[in-house]
């Protein structure tokens, strides 16, 4: 499969990549360009060599937002009816991880886009915000939902409300990213979580992603009771009985991700 607006690649055993690609426009994220983020996550998704994904930019701009100059053009009714789960980033939907990739620029829609992925690397360089509001319009695709959730509402307002931006160094004190790594090691950082989430069965990964997911989204009870539900899935897997048979015979798990 080629793209216009991503590179794909493999870049380490089981672990897929996602790049976006118009370095020029700083990686704005247009229509077709997300079309092709969403085709070539959901190809991995399904692919049973793949255990995790990485969604990255380039070393200069994660992504800088939605692209101004197509919602230029566009009407309140356009944003309506185009509006789908691609432009939302639903990649908790995703039964493999997704861990962001993050340098410089991380703006907007493409903050957006790196919060809604499983876990963040972020280079020394990379900058979080949230500058709709200089735009007259605010966050459309989870910022003002899941930075409250991540920072707390006192530094969500002062980031949505006043255009704050968050260092690297910032974003790692206050718990959005994972880790800081400098910028010739920031992707080896990310390819190196990715590979550890790959080797494991997929079928845990998949419901241990999910039930954390849903700690966002119910009480503390149904949380619970979710948990318990996926805990008992995994423990019907023949993972399961490969894992436990595994560490008892004091060898690696031969994993069938079934
Ligand atoms: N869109 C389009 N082009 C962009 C862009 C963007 N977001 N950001 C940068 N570019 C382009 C610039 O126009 C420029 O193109 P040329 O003029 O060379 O043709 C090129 O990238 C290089 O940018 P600069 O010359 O501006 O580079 P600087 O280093 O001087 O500045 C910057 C870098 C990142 C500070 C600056 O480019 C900037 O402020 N960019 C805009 C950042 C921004 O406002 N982002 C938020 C966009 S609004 C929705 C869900 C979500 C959203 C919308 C809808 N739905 C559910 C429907 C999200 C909205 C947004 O993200």
């Amino acid at each position: 499969m080629s793209y216009e607006y991503i590179l794909v690649d493999r870049p380490a055993d089981g672990v897929g990549r996602v790049r976006l690609n118009r370095p020029q426009a700083l990686n704005a994220l247009n229509s077709p360009l997300m079309d092709e983020v969403n085709e070539a996550m959901l190809a991995f998704n399904d692919d049973a060599t793949i255990g995790a994904m990485i969604l990255t930019g380039d070393d200069k701009a994660f992504a800088a937002g939605a692209d101004i100059k197509e919602m230029d053009g566009k009407s309140q009714i356009d944003m309506l009816m185009t509006d789908s789960l691609v432009d939302r980033f639903d990649f908790a939907a995703l039964t493999k991880p997704v861990i962001a990739a993050v340098s410089g620029y991380a703006l907007g829609g493409g903050c957006e886009i790196a919060l809604a992925c499983d876990m963040i690397v972020a280079s020394a360089t990379a900058l979080f915000g949230q500058p709709e509001i200089n735009l007259g319009i605010i966050p459309g695709a989870g910022g003002t939902q899941r930075l409250t959730r991540a920072l707390g509402k006192a530094l969500a307002m002062e980031i949505i409300l006043t255009d704050r931006k968050l260092s690297a160094e910032e974003a790692l004190r206050y718990g959005l990213v994972n880790r800081v790594a400098p910028l010739d090691e920031y992707m080896d950082a990310a390819i190196s979580i990715a590979q550890k989430a790959a080797r494991r069965s997929q079928v845990a990964v998949s419901l241990a992603k999910d039930a954390v997911n849903k700690a966002y989204e119910t009480t503390l009870a149904e949380g619970l009771a979710y948990e318990r539900r996926n805990f008992l899935v995994a423990f019907g897997s023949d993972d399961k009985v490969e894992g436990m048979r595994a560490f008892i015979e004091k060898r690696r798990p031969q994993w069938t991700n079934r």
